[in-house]
């Protein structure tokens, strides 16, 4: 059941019949990007533009950027993408991005911010799930819709009415990497979990991956448990390692999750590694280095995925990065263009700028769950509740350069 939402906050009514009374104000690339706590009134007024006004709630500062920026990367490519097609029947969008930081109060802050101050029609973010659980009910409850693109705890959807994600739950995603694993070497009996206690995401993730392994007939050797903070694990990987795990499995985030993975190498572990969606970026390769080689993560997207929005967004983004694009920058476009198609459906019938936004968040929330989407992460939808409706999923293995300075995600399913 999702939660009734609260009354609707009266200056939100007050806001001009007009978008363009709603937005903020850089007109020249449309975007606006702000630290936490720091917005200033040049984004509170109105814009020539005309832009449609979308907030971006992505961490940008602390250990958690290293997940945010592939974020940021993925709405920027979408955001030029589709104003050079045209934005919303020929109005722009405008990413107005607020820094959430690392933590929940943060994350509260930047959705505090784009509600109220920017205006915003809807946000995408925010990097974790963490965050989620305690921002998204402030959205919530003041009636803005929230697409999460990098949300894949338990029960994200079920936070509100406004609440959605294009980020698969990672009940859909981790198993495949355990296959993965056990493909990889059938003689895997003993296995080794490590998880971030003091995170959401990662004691969800951990369940799955303790479930999968028990459901597979493997034996689970020890439980070790470590905060996103902690970059000492000397105590944890020797326990582990004086068990003869054949398989470790670690949910944690980057820069933990890639010290993890370098110092149980470090101490002689030479079995098979699974990393879960927090180690699921490039950031993790200078943490680890040649020792990141071989680990195993799952993937809710390929860049080989074959349609055209893939093609041009694959495109783009090995332009500008010279790498393929990484699961989280797919997800993030995918999330924009979740709200640019439904803000285009919605337009059709009735015009958006003629709209109040507090009708205007509502209408397009609905419009947001009604609609199908062809994406890079392949065809999409959402349940009633707003849970994403996706057929495609993958595994990826970490593959080093001998010297440990380059590396890439390879696809092995
Ligand atoms: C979550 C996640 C993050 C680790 C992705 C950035 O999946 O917090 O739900």
């Amino acid at each position: 059941m999702k939660r009734p939402a609260a009354l609707t906050t009266t200056f939100l009514a007050t806001c001009t019949l007009l978008l363009t009374a709603c937005g903020g104000g850089d007109t020249r690339n449309n975007s606006i990007t702000n630290t936490p706590g720091t917005a200033t009134s040049n984004n509170t007024t109105s814009t020539t533009s005309g832009a449609i006004p979308i907030g971006i709630a992505f961490a940008q500062t602390s250990n958690v950027a290293l997940l945010g920026q592939e974020g940021l990367a993925g709405v920027k490519i979408a955001q030029k993408y589709f104003n050079d097609q045209g934005g919303v029947n020929g109005t722009p969008i405008k990413l107005v991005i607020q820094d959430t930081g690392g933590d929940e109060a943060g994350a509260i802050n930047a959705f505090q911010t784009l509600i109220n101050k920017d205006k915003v029609v809807g946000i995408v973010g925010p990097t974790l799930s963490q965050q989620a659980f305690s921002a998204d009910p402030v959205a919530d409850r003041a009636k803005v819709p929230v697409v999460a693109g990098s949300n894949t705890a338990k029960g994200i959807p079920e936070l509100g009415d406004y609440i959605s994600r294009v980020s698969a739950p990672i009940a859909t995603v981790a198993p495949n990497a355990v296959k993965a694993a056990f493909k990889q070497n059938p003689n895997i009996k003993k296995v080794a979990i490590f998880y971030a206690q003091n995170d959401a995401f990662n004691k969800s993730e951990t369940e799955i991956f303790q479930k999968t392994v028990k459901d597979t007939g493997l034996e689970i050797v020890t439980v070790q448990k470590f905060q996103t903070t902690d970059t000492d694990f000397q105590n944890q990987a020797t326990n582990a390692i004086n068990l003869k795990p054949d398989l470790v499995i670690i949910s944690g985030l980057t820069a933990d999750g890639g010290n993890l993975v370098r110092q149980l190498r470090e101490l002689g572990y030479k079995g098979l590694i699974i990393g879960g969606n927090g180690l699921n970026t490039s950031n993790i390769l200078p943490v680890c280095k040649a020792l990141c080689d071989g680990v195993i993560i799952a993937q809710a997207y390929s860049p080989e995925h074959d349609n055209d929005i893939n093609k041009i967004f694959r495109k783009t983004y090995l332009e500008q990065y010279k790498k393929e694009p990484p699961q989280l920058s797919a997800q993030a476009f995918t999330a924009l263009q979740v709200y640019v198609e439904a803000l285009k459906a919605l337009d059709n019938k009735t015009k958006v700028n003629k709209l109040q936004l507090p009708q205007l968040r509502n209408e397009l929330n609905k419009q947001i769950l009604a609609g199908k989407y062809d994406t890079p992460l392949g065809e999409i939808s959402f349940t009633p509740i707003g849970e994403v409706v996706q057929k495609d999923f993958y595994v990826a293995q970490i593959k080093m350069d001998k010297d440990g300075n380059n590396g890439k995600f390879t696809f092995i399913k």
